[in-house]
């Protein structure tokens, strides 16, 4: 590495002035080495859609990622498809795009609303959610950290129907089970069945009812006020746009000379891809473009974390009443005490507690030092 702008006091800049160099230790190329990093690693990203069968969500995600996710499907016939039961299936596939790779798990949930009872439909995909938080925590306390795969859900695209009057009960069940657990993000799919002035008026009812009744989606964050104007004009334009409505086609027409993906009826083609047909292109900008990392972060930073928090607290609470219980029957003198020895459980439980204990108190400590080095440079 190339020390040398610390030695020399006497640098002169492209233009010819004097620089001071003297401040310039190399750590400005730290957001290119984390760039190289990442994209020699690769980037992850998950996402699920759900909702009512039949609204497009297969076709949706098939076209989001210019991926045929599905080659090998297989129709159900009538019959199956109302005994069927929620049944989640997750596709993974590598992209690559100017060498940067992204490995994209997709998970549907082909039966959801299918069966006849739907109460509690959504417990098969909150019980899928909470195991990938189960699988990540035990990876991140296990022996081997480095190679864990995150399968974490960053974003769930919930469908609704453009053919009721805005929610459903089954909808608002959902999403309250599963906003505190994922990133929710409101779709209107099928939007080709309604006209401009209808979407507009199906949006807004299903934003009041997301504020009537205290549903938490996927909050978009603030944007930074240095950011530049079409930067926030983009930025206001998605967020006027919830729930985005959406066409889905897996097929190329012509029209007007042009070939675009699109569905061809007889009095015409709805684009996909047009802006002035749906949303289509404002979710995908938001997905791939400019939001990502986001919904990344705040898998990481709020829902795994309220997750993992739940998790140490019932262990703890586990463990001391397991304790409790040992020292009563010590107490009450039973013919058979329990023996000292911890059960394996225990031991399991105590020592992962432990480990996060451990990890808690580096991290403090890491934190006092920094403070400490910049007391030490600010005076
Ligand atoms: N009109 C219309 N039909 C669609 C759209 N997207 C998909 N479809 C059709 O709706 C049916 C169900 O689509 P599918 O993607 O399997 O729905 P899923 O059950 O929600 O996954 C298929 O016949 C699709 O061709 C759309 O945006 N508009
Ligand atoms: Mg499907």
């Amino acid at each position: 590495m190339d020390f040398s702008p610390l030695a020399s006091d006497t640098a002169s800049s492209p233009n010819g002035e004097p620089e001071d160099f003297r401040e310039y230790v190399g750590f400005a190329t730290l957001p290119n080495q984390v760039h190289r990093k990442s994209v020699k690693k690769g980037f992850e990203f998950t996402i699920m859609v759900a909702g009512e069968s039949g609204l497009g969500k297969s076709t949706l995600v098939n076209s989001l990622f210019l991926t045929d996710l599905y080659q090998d499907r297989q129709f159900l016939n009538a019959e199956e498809r109302i005994t069927q039961t929620v049944e989640i299936v997750k596709h993974t596939v590598d992209i690559e795009e100017k060498g940067v790779r992204l490995r994209l798990t997709v998970v549907d949930t082909p039966g959801f609303g299918d069966a006849l009872n739907n109460t509690e439909c959504w417990r098969a995909v909150a019980d899928y959610v909470e195991q990938q938080f189960e699988q990540y925590f035990r990876d991140e306390s296990g022996l081997d950290r480095r190679n864990i795969q995150d399968n974490r859900v960053h974003c769930c695209l919930y469908f609704l129907s453009p053919f009721g009057h805005g929610m459903r009960p089954m909808d608002i069940e959902f999403i309250r089970a599963l906003h505190d657990r994922v990133n929710i993000v409101p779709i209107l799919g099928k939007a080709d069945s309604l006209t401009p002035t209808e979407v507009e008026s199906k949006k807004q009812k299903i934003r009041d009812e997301i504020d009537q009744y205290g549903l938490r989606i996927y909050q978009f964050p603030e944007c930074d006020s240095d950011e530049d104007e079409e930067f926030k004009t983009q930025d206001e334009e998605l967020k006027r746009s919830i729930p985005f409505a959406v066409i889905g086609s897996n097929t190329v027409v012509e029209t007007s000379g042009r070939h675009v993906r699109g569905r061809m009826y007889p009095w015409g083609v709805v684009e996909v891809e047009n802006p002035l047909h749906c949303d289509f292109l404002k979710l995908r900008t938001m997905l791939v473009k400019t939001h990502m990392q986001d919904l990344k972060d705040v898998t990481r930073e709020t829902h795994y974390e309220n997750y993992r928090a739940q998790c140490i607290q019932n262990m703890t609470r586990m463990v001391v009443k397991e304790r409790n219980k040992n020292k009563l029957t010590r107490e009450s003198g039973t013919d058979f005490p329990i023996p000292e020895i911890p059960s394996a459980v225990d031991r399991d439980a105590e020592q992962m507690i432990r480990e996060k204990d451990e990890e808690l108190r580096r991290m403090q400590e890491m934190l006092q030092k920094i403070q400490k080095q910049m007391n030490k440079d600010l005076h």
